[in-house]
């Protein structure tokens, strides 16, 4: 496992040095429409490419599901490397620099590793089963913990909520959280909301459909960070599933909040 481990952390390296520089011409990019406010464009392909291809050398026997090329994934979520390779691909194409690169592997549909790379602020978060979760930036290294924040009246917490289609139970939850005083953020990229979870700057991230591509590295980053994670299964590979990772203080009372959908 740690021969993964270590192969993830550098391989995020070198695909975030590839996606920052995308970023950075951005202008150049054309950007298509995979569905109502989903976008991609070549950035995602080429990142994903790479990715794909680094672990195809090293790990043959593994599995790989990728957001660009999950319609082609078949078999279990066992020995299987799941990516996002740009993951807030709106921010990314907006200029907005809050979006990562996200790799996580998963044995028996439980991440072992996860990885988030947020290159536009050097800030590399990651986590192994075991071995609690960790930022690399700048040269340092830190140990991540999450919030000791004990009440949901003044917590921080990201709401993330898709632009496909309007969705009711969304405004129910934020009527809800707003009721109880906690201020909501949607930075718009959830692997790296969760990361920030885990680093201790959001007290909890909240997301009723997502993939199992945007959630289960950042899930595995709180778990080893000491914080909760709703239980995240989707049942296949393109299904979406509801997303919900906290300080542990702060579970039960937003896990009550978020009923029935989580
Ligand atoms: C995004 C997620 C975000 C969600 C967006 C989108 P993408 O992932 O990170 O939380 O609200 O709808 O799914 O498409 O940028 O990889």
């Amino acid at each position: 496992m740690n021969d993964r481990y270590a192969f993830a952390r550098a391989l995020a390296r070198e695909a975030g040095a590839v996606a920052l520089d995308y970023f950075n011409r951005r202008e150049q990019l054309v950007v298509e429409l995979k569905g109502p406010g989903d976008f991609v464009s070549i950035a995602d392909r080429d990142v994903e490419q790479l990715i794909r291809r680094e672990l195809a050398t090293a790990f043959p026997n593994d599995r790989f599901l990728g957001e660009e090329t999950a319609g082609e994934f078949v078999g279990a979520f066992d020995r299987c490397w799941v990516v996002d390779p740009i993951d807030g691909t709106h921010n990314f194409l907006r200029g907005i620099p809050y979006w990562n690169v996200a790799i996580a592997y998963v044995e028996n549909a439980s991440a072992q590793i996860g990885v988030v790379l947020d290159p536009s602020h050097d800030e590399l978060f990651h986590a192994v089963r075991g071995g609690g979760a960790w930022c690399d930036s700048r040269g340092k290294t830190k140990r991540l913990h999450t919030a000791a924040t004990d009440t949901l009246d003044g917590a921080f917490v990201g709401s993330g909520h898709h632009d496909r289609s309007p969705d009711s139970r969304y405004l129910d939850v934020r009527r809800k959280m707003m009721a109880a005083g906690v201020a909501m953020r949607n930075f718009g990229s959830a692997a790296l909301q969760l990361a920030h979870v885990a680093a201790g700057r959001l007290d909890g991230f909240i997301e009723l459909d997502l993939s199992i591509w945007d959630a289960i590295g950042g899930l595995a980053l709180v778990e080893e960070a000491g914080g909760y994670t709703a239980p995240f299964a989707p049942s296949h590979a393109t299904d979406r599933s509801a997303c919900l990772g906290c300080a542990p203080e702060i579970a039960a009372a937003l896990v009550e909040l978020t009923k029935p959908f989580v």
